[in-house]
């Protein structure tokens, strides 16, 4: 850069004045013409879809670095933001080792309570709840079961053809609107399980009370609640308002099995994924997808998800049945998604060629794994 003086000394004398305001509007025009090139340069960047990321990817550990810079800045914002009141540095241990396989599969089997709500349990044993809620839990109702499918409802499931494999399954969960009519090549056919979250059920748009889609096999609803997921808590201040959804729907079809998840669950996974990581996590509970595998987890013998880590097909269109794209709903936004992929990558027990291939993580359900050689640490116990 020239020094001061030296510019003062190329400043135009009085007789070059004209021209140098000429020279002066076309270096401004130009400038205009600059600006108004990078504005669209930046509008085609946010229309254009984001670049995914490679599969390899799910073969290293998982952090927030993964994330470009729009992620990065939604991921910073939830961080900041606190709506269930989760206490400061909750599930936050610096330094500790991550655990893995047979180890973490038996903290988190010892940890998390899977409890469908019935009437004898707090503000549903009132008199308004009478005969409303289930009289088995989930767990009788269905009995143990041998070997389950999730199936997430990711859109690198198209093409996979998949379809066959995952009917193979002695039971099926899929999430909220995930249809299979259409899509049976690629995610089959058999529903034996939705999970549903509020937001859904609250939403007149999705047709929760009237679509087809829900009045097949059994339902199970879910709905964020403060930390750490007090019944009472919650019941008296619902994150979507579900409870009126779960009645109607009950009492049109009484004979449809339809449970709703103990709000506790999501916290003691919370806590689980936020001790995986390395940084401070989103404080909002995990997705669906993860309270779906450990609902199955608690249910089944041996549990098959697919497309949660995905494939080499990954791709950032959201869901298998919308042409919509954005690489939040494979990374996360408001869900932890990212650490909660990060635990489920550390649990499974299938190799990286099912993953590579499938989209297909193994994991043992409760019942069939033995943790009396390992430590079961209680919730809240330091690592
Ligand atoms: O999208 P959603 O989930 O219904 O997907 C079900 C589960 O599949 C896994 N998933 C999905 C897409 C993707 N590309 N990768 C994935 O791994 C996730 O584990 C996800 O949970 C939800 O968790 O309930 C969620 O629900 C939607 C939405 O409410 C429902 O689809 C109903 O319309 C949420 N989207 C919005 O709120 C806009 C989504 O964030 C989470």
């Amino acid at each position: 850069m020239a020094p001061v003086s030296q510019a003062f000394r190329s400043a135009p004398q009085p007789s070059s004045w004209s021209s140098f305001l000429s020279s002066m509007r076309k270096a401004w025009q130009r400038l205009e013409v600059l600006s108004g090139f990078l504005q669209r340069q930046q509008d085609a960047q946010r229309s254009r879809p984001v670049e995914p990321l490679p599969w390899l990817a799910w073969q290293r550990e998982l952090s927030s670095r993964v994330l470009g810079p729009r992620l990065q800045q939604v991921f910073r914002s939830y961080q900041a933001m606190n709506k269930y009141r989760v206490p400061p540095g909750a599930g936050q241990h610096p330094g500790s080792p991550h655990p893995a396989g047979m180890e973490l599969l038996c903290q988190l089997k010892g940890r998390v309570e899977v409890t469908t709500l019935l009437g004898d349990m707090g503000p549903f044993a009132a008199p308004q709840w009478r005969g409303v809620l289930p009289q088995k839990s989930l767990a009788e109702e269905l009995g143990p079961l041998e070997k389950c499918a999730v199936v997430s409802s990711a859109g690198s499931l198209l093409r996979s053809g998949l379809g066959k494999e995952i009917d193979s399954h002695d039971a099926v969960l899929r999430f909220n609107g995930a249809p299979t009519a259409g899509y049976e090549v690629d995610v089959g056919t058999k529903t034996t399980l939705r999970l549903v979250n509020s937001q859904l059920m609250a939403s007149p748009e999705q047709h929760f009370l009237d679509g087809q889609l829900y009045a097949q096999g059994t339902l199970v609803a879910w709905d964020p609640a403060p930390f750490p997921g007090d019944l009472q808590e919650w019941y008296e201040a619902p994150d979507y308002p579900l409870f009126g959804p779960f009645r109607t729907l009950r009492s049109r079809r009484p004979w449809q099995p339809f449970h709703l998840l103990h709000p506790r669950l999501q916290w003691q996974l919370w806590e689980l994924v936020q001790e995986g990581a390395d940084e401070q996590v989103q404080r909002n509970p995990p997705s669906s997808g993860l309270l779906g595998t450990v609902l199955m987890m608690s249910l089944c013998e041996l549990v098959h998800i697919y497309e949660f880590l995905p494939s080499r097909r990954q791709t950032n269109q959201c869901h298998y049945y919308q042409a919509f794209s954005d690489d939040a709903c494979t990374l996360g936004a408001y869900h932890p998604l990212l650490f909660e992929k990060e635990l489920v990558r550390r649990m499974n027990r299938g190799s990286q060629a099912e993953l590579a291939q499938w989209g297909r993580v193994t994991l043992p359900g409760f019942w069939a794994l033995n943790c009396s050689q390992q430590e079961e640490r209680p919730a809240g116990a330091a690592l």
